[in-house]
């Protein structure tokens, strides 16, 4: 059957939304997957439970949507359906009352969709939505389109085993503004890098992203120009994408590196830029300020305006233009939601003559971004959160530079760890969270998966937890693959900051099974490599693991050279492995040849460099460093090489 147009699903709106058939009560002994544990939804819902037997699919299926519901929402239930082996969906306005199965789309007031949740709670928060599956009946209310969408993407992950999971859930995200600012410097993300993560913020329940790449010419050297045709058509083919997902794309155009704040020509460029994106259905827009200078002015008339440059003058000029874009750009247009800003002083917490004038003056429905203390955070605090809060005279939108990876300590790495480091409680002081990502997308998405977790239950947020389903969902759900994922994030853990710490360790799992290594070598040199083996073995078979059974074809491409770096470092460990074998054995000559092996292998890993085109910094590819290396420094130092 295809898909219900827009059309047909507004004449069904037309029509009376009758009852749907009301489940009873869970049949007390009816045990069909009853103790079975539910599967993990990701994000974490605020609220589930198991309230009866896991509820069969049929080879045909009723979904009966009105007046209210979302089309995104209803396309991923028929998708979602169709995925897990249902033949046929029949869409209708009111249940026939027979189906083995019916699915209940709509707001979560429709009485029909009301009765059948049966008091499961529905949140009164924007976002939110109330799931109930109980015995042939699938309840999906949402308080607005967004829930009933996330209801939608909730029930795919409640689908097992020919059955949807006997389940209630009552959600809502805990953060308002979730997802992803492309705001990094170096290689733009190309068309279909974009489309991609769309798609991945709609499956991961983020609700933005923001469109500020560094290199287009025309979001900041050239952002008085009005983009080129093409390059427009683009940006619609985009912004349409984001809807279907329900993401706000959010048009970010920085224009403060040549600004001339009082001259009325410019604030009309920068408005008819604006214009130009909202004709494409843009709705949400920001003017980053950062990377500029405090301490010079772009014109004369500025001078003249606001006297000598510096740090209350500059927010004096910023403000002027912020505050009259909100009243005469947003306020005006239908449907356009608060203007964004990035302040110049975005990385600290240090009172401030600008951010004092930011805080009195600047229109408060202007959301401020803040990236946390030192740009890269080595963490960020309920506290500093707080005082950051305090200090613009809002809560502020973190703009998080994680995984990014466009700055010198980041050169040469992939930032694969999850999330972490992040107070529970953020939600109470922030509006929200923005991921911002590395040059690669695809390879993005472990850590953003994980960030996007917790930007939505910040304080049901598992750090350990939520890596495993973020590699479940890049596997496709396939446990080998998903175990080679956690392999190959584990060696490319680290995430360095400006400074020499480290805000996340590298290679907490092989470091720790490579030092264990050794301590036993030392006294038990065969039960050490008996050990170390399958380790070894599961290095070596990551990249074939991967490259055959990924299905995110985005993430193998970016990490292609990481992984070949992978498999080299895997080969160079079993020839050391094969050197002590040998010179265990008192087989000197075979331990020679073993550790020639070896190091012809790890000179070709330590050989490998990023590819410029698609990598802000060029430089060696990093993998598990200092350990894979220090692994062959040990066997070299205990292997005498062949004469
Ligand atoms: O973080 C902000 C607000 N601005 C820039 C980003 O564009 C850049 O990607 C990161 C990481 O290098 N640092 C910045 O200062």
């Amino acid at each position: 059957m295809s898909r219900p147009t827009r059309a047909a699903l507004l004449a069904l709106a037309a029509l009376a939304v009758p009852l749907a058939p009301v489940p009873s009560a869970a049949a007390p002994g009816d045990a069909a997957g009853t103790a079975r544990p539910l599967p993990a939804v990701s994000p974490t819902p605020q609220h589930m439970a198991r309230v009866g037997p896991d509820v069969p699919l049929a080879p045909r299926v009723e979904l009966v949507v009105g007046a209210g519901t979302d089309a995104a929402a209803s396309r991923e239930v028929v998708d979602a359906l169709r995925a897990h082996g249902v033949r046929q969906v029949d869409t209708r306005s009111r249940a026939s009352g027979d189906a083995r199965l019916t699915v209940l789309v709509g707001p979560a007031a429709r009485p029909d969709i009301a009765r059948a949740l049966r008091g499961t709670d529905v949140p009164r928060r924007a976002e939110g939505y109330a799931l109930r599956a109980a015995h042939r009946t699938v309840a999906l209310g949402g308080t607005d389109a967004a829930g009933q969408f996330y209801a939608a993407k909730t029930l795919r992950g409640l689908l097992t085993r020919g059955a949807v999971a006997g389940a209630e859930v009552s959600d809502h995200p805990s953060m308002p503004l979730r997802g992803s600012i492309e705001g990094f410097y170096g290689p733009p993300w190309t068309e279909s890098e974009r489309l991609d993560q769309m798609d991945f913020l709609g499956d991961t329940k983020a609700n933005t992203y923001v469109y500020a790449p560094k290199d287009d010419p025309y979001h900041r050297e050239k952002w008085r120009e009005p983009y080129p045709a093409a390059k427009l058509d683009e940006l619609g083919t985009l912004v349409d994408r984001a809807i279907a997902n329900h993401v706000r794309f959010t048009f970010a155009v920085s224009p403060g590196g040549s600004i001339c704040y009082s001259d009325a020509a410019d604030v009309k460029a920068l408005s008819a830029k604006l214009q130009s994106l909202y004709d494409l259905g843009v709705r949400s827009f920001s003017l980053p300020l950062d990377d500029i200078s405090h301490t010079k002015w772009n014109c004369a008339g500025d001078l003249a305006a606001y006297g000598a440059p510096g740090q209350r003058a500059a927010a004096k000029a910023q403000v002027g233009l912020l505050n009259a874009v909100q009243k005469d750009f947003i306020g005006t247009h239908d449907g356009a939601r608060p203007l964004q800003m990035v302040p110049t002083e975005y990385g600290d917490l240090k009172e401030s003559p600008y951010k004092k004038t930011l805080r009195e003056e600047l229109d408060k429905s202007v959301e401020v971004m803040w990236t946390g203390t030192d740009v890269v955070p080595v963490e960020i605090t309920n506290s500093q959160a707080e005082q950051a809060g305090r200090l613009f005279g809002r809560k502020v939108f973190v703009w998080d530079n994680y995984p990014c990876n466009d700055f010198g300590r980041s050169a040469g790495r992939l930032l694969l760890a999850p999330y972490d480091k992040r107070d529970p409680g953020l939600s109470d002081h922030l509006s929200g969270i923005v991921s911002n990502p590395m040059n690669q997308e695809g390879a993005s998405k472990p850590a953003q998966f994980t960030m996007n977790d917790f930007s939505w239950n910040d304080r049901g947020y598992d750090r350990a937890r939520s890596g495993r389903q973020a590699a479940a969902y890049l596997a496709g759900g396939d446990p080998r693959v998903a175990r080679a994922v956690e392999t190959f994030v584990d060696l490319n853990h680290v995430a360095p900051t400006f400074h020499e710490a480290n805000w996340q360790p590298q290679s907490p799992v092989l470091s720790a099974r490579l030092d264990t290594f050794w301590k036993t070598y030392a006294t038990d040199p065969e039960a050490a490599l008996r050990t170390l083996r399958p380790v070894v073995r599961d290095l070596e078979e990551v990249p074939g693991v991967l490259r055959e059974g990924l299905p995110d074809r985005q993430f193998l491409h970016d990490a292609d050279r990481w992984l070949d770096a992978t498999g080299l470092w895997g080969g160079a460990l079993s020839h050391g492995i094969a050197a002590l074998t040998a010179l265990d054995e008192g087989d000197e000559a075979g331990a020679a040849r073993e550790r020639e092996r070896m190091n012809a292998l790890a000179r070709q890993a330590g050989e490998l460099t990023v590819d410029p085109a698609e990598h802000h910094q060029r430089g060696t590819i990093k993998l598990a460093d200092p350990f894979l290396g220090d692994f062959v420094a040990g066997v070299n130092g205990r292997v005498p090489e062949g004469s």
